[in-house]
């Protein structure tokens, strides 16, 4: 019994408690699901931009973050939808390349989004295929590595029942559904 579901949807409408933004390390959200969810959020992507660097000094108490480290900002105008928090996490940028560094960089971005939402003490969180965008790792493996992240959380899990891993296009979706 997995608590993970793959669905296919668009993230900024997602109804989960939490869900996760595929950012990079300066919190930028300058293109893809980032950008979305920067609009989506606080009506204006410069806004969102400046709520999460914000946050990431309070937070962290610096200008980036590493594969691991999270930040939480407001849902903002996603609250309509029962989000309540945006967990920033940052994938490893494959560029094509698939080994075991990208590999356990996917895992601790994945494992860390998932002990904050944990933290938080939410019941469900939903996240986009981190890195299978814009930082080009293969979307098979990212999957796979989504499925044994979940089960290695799940021992420990304590607010959080459900995980969804939500797809964006009808093609990924069902490329994704084939993963053993
Ligand atoms: N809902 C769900 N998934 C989505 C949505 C959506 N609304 N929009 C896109 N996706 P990407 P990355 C999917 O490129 O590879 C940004 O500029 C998309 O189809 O957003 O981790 C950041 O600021 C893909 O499968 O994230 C970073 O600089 C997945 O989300 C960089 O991109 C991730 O694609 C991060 O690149």
């Amino acid at each position: 019994m997995t608590m993970l579901e793959i669905v296919r949807g668009d993230i900024t409408r997602f109804p989960a408690e939490a869900i996760v933004n595929a950012a990079n390390k300066y919190l930028e959200h300058g293109g893809g699901v980032a950008y979305a969810i920067a609009r989506a959020a606080a009506g204006n992507v410069q806004e969102y931009i400046r709520i999460s660097r914000e946050a990431m000094k309070e937070q962290l108490g610096k200008d980036s973050i590493e594969h691991g480290e999270v930040v939480v900002t407001p849902a903002l105008r996603l609250e309509r939808f029962g989000i309540k928090y945006v967990i920033h996490t940052v994938g490893p940028y494959c560029g094509g390349v698939w080994n075991e560094d990208k590999k356990e960089k996917l895992r601790k971005a994945i494992l860390g989004a998932l002990k904050k939402a944990d933290e938080l003490g939410v019941r469900s969180i939903a996240f986009p295929a981190i890195s299978a965008g814009i930082y080009g790792c293969p979307l098979e493996e990212v999957v796979k590595k989504f499925k044994e992240t979940v089960e290695e959380f799940e021992r420990e899990a304590k607010s959080v029942e459900r995980v969804y891993l939500v797809l964006y296009s009808e093609g990924d979706y069902r490329r994704a559904l084939e993963v053993p």
